[in-house]
């Protein structure tokens, strides 16, 4: 049979199950990577875990996301992480060297690979061909531990590329466009493979951008094929020997095509406060612009930053604006020095940060009060810059630097400056001697801890008989960001569940957290797409910790729906959505689980005697989860 490259690599992955898109399937995990802010829960679970050494062929655990070490708490995550990494074999990478995924893609990344990553934008490594996908943290620990990978089996999308892109268009205008056409919840279930004539004129670092934000979508993954191109960027990565030519067989099937013709797109942004809310650039002409962030794992290549030099060269950022940079990776950055193409950007008024997440993830950079940031990054959700009215547009890395040189938006007819297409160096600089790699024995390695690392204690099982009022109604698209948020005080403590407890809904609610303490436990009701965003298990862990065993919603976003199961909160569907609007906050519902088993749909009574009709598409696995008080137990009584 003809098979697509996603059901290729799932097929020549499969542990156990069917490859009939809604079924689940147990996919062998090649490679894993974490990062410090889920890294630490990932690696407590692992302890918990108890194996002597990781069992994938390779495990990397990043530093990026949070490296200010302001106050004991960071730096001793940091020594945490990289004493556990040596202990069990897994490699490390010290602050300061890079992104995550800007990394793994420069040095580990491997077309035809399974990946899995506690961060949803592992799909970056797409872009060379792997398979890779965002996990809530206790996933990936598992693969650690060689076991599969358990995910519904998506349905492939043909992303079907023609023509190339042309004039201020770039690689991020791509993706933006592909978001305005299917919004933030359209891709979930589904894996985005991109095929056709315009695949070839795009290179790694550009289909890289592309995968990255296929997040956004909500999907399962994005995947280019591996072709001549791969073969460039590996060779120019001093790895040529780990490149392999993959594609979809001629002719195979589809569950979708979108075709998208590269030569018509025209520079675009998205709108504050969502991704898919997006525009053309020269719609948004005149508006001011207080700031520019340029980064991110979605736009921190060497192409993306030699583009902004470009734009930049010989000229001044403009005066009302600031403009902030954060390269991808510690070789990017020495590659932009070798160039002389730094000096470029630094000269025209631009600010270094550390190569990290930085102000993507609200570690400082935030934009002044009702300011408008103009930013290569991913996500543009409410507060999340750490300015709660701070309005965030997401573009390319070219229109952010016209945003800075003009200090507002302005319409690309009248952007002069030719930026040429984006190009590899001739030659790249190894960083391979940053990273720490784990001696052949770490039996004898202490793992050492700090005072706020916290071991996660134990839950209980899930009870059959429950009565729990909604504790909170929230409406669609709520993201993670908006159920566990970050910045640099509380992703402080992410190593410590009870403190970042009392953070849960604080941007939303901040009467949350009592009201949940006071009624012991109860329920969440959400709208749409409930938990989008990203694979933070503190998201689903935290409102476990304060008494939270049912989310009831429309629709679940993938990632926290799986975190939600690991951690044994249920996850069910209101059947009837006009119910939603029959529910409100402090009504109690009355919930019988004793027949909560796969394919068969349950009820809930309201104290007013009214049937609540609720729908599931739980596996008789995930129930048996649930029902154990979450993943870990599950594990443990499998292993008595
Ligand atoms: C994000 O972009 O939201 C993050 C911060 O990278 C998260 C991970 C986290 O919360 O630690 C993600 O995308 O999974
Ligand atoms: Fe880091 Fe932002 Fe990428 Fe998340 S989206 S991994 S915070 S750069």
């Amino acid at each position: 049979m003809k098979q697509n490259l996603t059901q290729k690599i799932i097929a020549a992955h499969l542990v156990e199950g069917d490859m009939t898109p809604g079924r689940e399937v147990a996919v062998r995990i090649d490679q894993t990577l974490t990062q410090d802010a889920t890294g630490t829960m990932a690696y407590l679970q692992w302890e918990a875990i108890g194996l002597p050494r990781v069992k994938t062929e390779l495990s990397v655990s990043y530093v990026d996301h949070n490296t200010l070490q302001m106050g004991f708490r960071n730096p001793d995550d940091h020594r945490y992480l990289r004493s556990v990494a040596a202990k069990y074999g897994i490699v490390f990478s010290p602050p300061g060297t890079g992104i995550c995924h800007q990394l793994h893609l420069e040095n580990f990344a491997v077309p035809g690979k399974t990946l899995i990553g506690s961060d949803s934008h592992t799909p970056t490594a797409g872009g060379i061909g792997s398979l890779a996908m965002g996990a809530g943290g206790l996933s990936v620990s598992l693969a650690m531990a060689g076991e599969p990978y358990t995910i519904t089996m998506p349905k492939v999308f043909k992303i079907r590329l023609e023509g190339e892109l042309t004039g201020h268009a770039s690689a991020k205008d791509v993706i933006l466009h592909l978001l305005g056409i299917l919004t933030v919840k359209g891709g979930v279930g589904a894996v985005m493979e991109y095929c056709g004539p315009g695949v070839a004129s795009l290179s790694v670092p550009e289909r890289a951008t592309i995968t990255n934000m296929g997040a956004e979508l909500g999907a399962t993954t994005s995947i280019f094929p591996s072709d001549e191109q791969t073969r460039a960027f590996l060779a120019l990565m001093g790895r040529e020997n780990d490149f392999s030519p993959l594609a979809a067989d001629e002719g195979a099937e589809y569950d979708r095509e979108i075709v998208i013709d590269l030569s018509s797109l025209a520079p675009l942004a998205a709108r504050p406060h969502m991704p898919d809310l997006v525009v053309p650039v020269a719609e948004l002409d005149g508006l001011t612009v207080d700031q520019v962030a340029i980064g991110s794992c979605t736009n921190s290549s060497y192409s993306d930053l030699q583009a902004v030099a470009q734009v930049l060269d010989g000229e001044h950022v403009a005066p009302n604006t600031d403009l902030l940079l954060s390269p991808g990776s510690k070789q990017v950055l020495k590659m932009l020095m070798a160039e002389g193409l730094l000096d470029k950007i630094l000269d025209a008024g631009g600010r270094l940060l550390e190569c990290s997440c930085g102000p993507c993830i609200g570690m400082g950079g935030s934009p002044t009060s009702g300011g408008v940031s103009a930013r290569t990054f991913n996500r543009n959700f409410e507060g999340r810059s750490g300015t709660q009215d701070g309005q965030v547009y997401l573009v390319s890395p070219v229109t952010a630097a016209f945003c800075a040189l003009h200090g507002k938006f302005t319409d690309p007819a009248g952007w002069s400056k030719a930026v040429s297409k984006p190009s590899l160096p001739s030659s790249a600089p190894s960083i391979r001697h940053l990273f720490a790699f784990p001696p052949a024995d770490g039996s004898t390695v202490e793992v050492l801890r700090g005072p706020n690392i916290v071991a996660l204690s134990p839950f209980d099982r899930l009870p059959a008989t429950m009565e729990l009022p909604v504790l909170i109604k929230v409406g669609d698209n709520i993201t993670t960001d908006h159920i566990m948020p970050a910045g640099a005080a509380i992703t402080a403590l992410r190593s410590n569940i009870p403190a970042i407890s009392r953070h849960v809904f604080e941007r939303v609610d901040k009467d949350f957290v009592s009201r949940a303490e006071a009624a012991g436990q109860g329920l969440i009701l959400g709208g749409d797409n409930y938990g989008q965003g990203s694979s933070r298990e503190h998201a689903a862990l935290a409102p476990r910790h304060l008494g939270v065993r049912i989310v009831l919603a429309k629709s679940f976003a993938r990632i926290h729906k799986a975190n939600l199961i690991n951690f044994g909160i249920l996850p069910l569907v209101l059947a009837d959505p006009a119910d939603y609007d029959a529910l409100s906050q402090g009504e109690a519902l009355r919930f019988d689980l004793t027949d909560l088993v796969a394919g068969r749909p349950l009820e809930a009574t309201t104290s007013a005697g009214k049937r609540i009709a609720l729908g599931h598409d739980l596996t008789g696995n995930e129930i048996a989860i649930i029902k154990a008080g979450g993943l870990l137990n599950y594990v443990n009584d499998r292993q008595k």
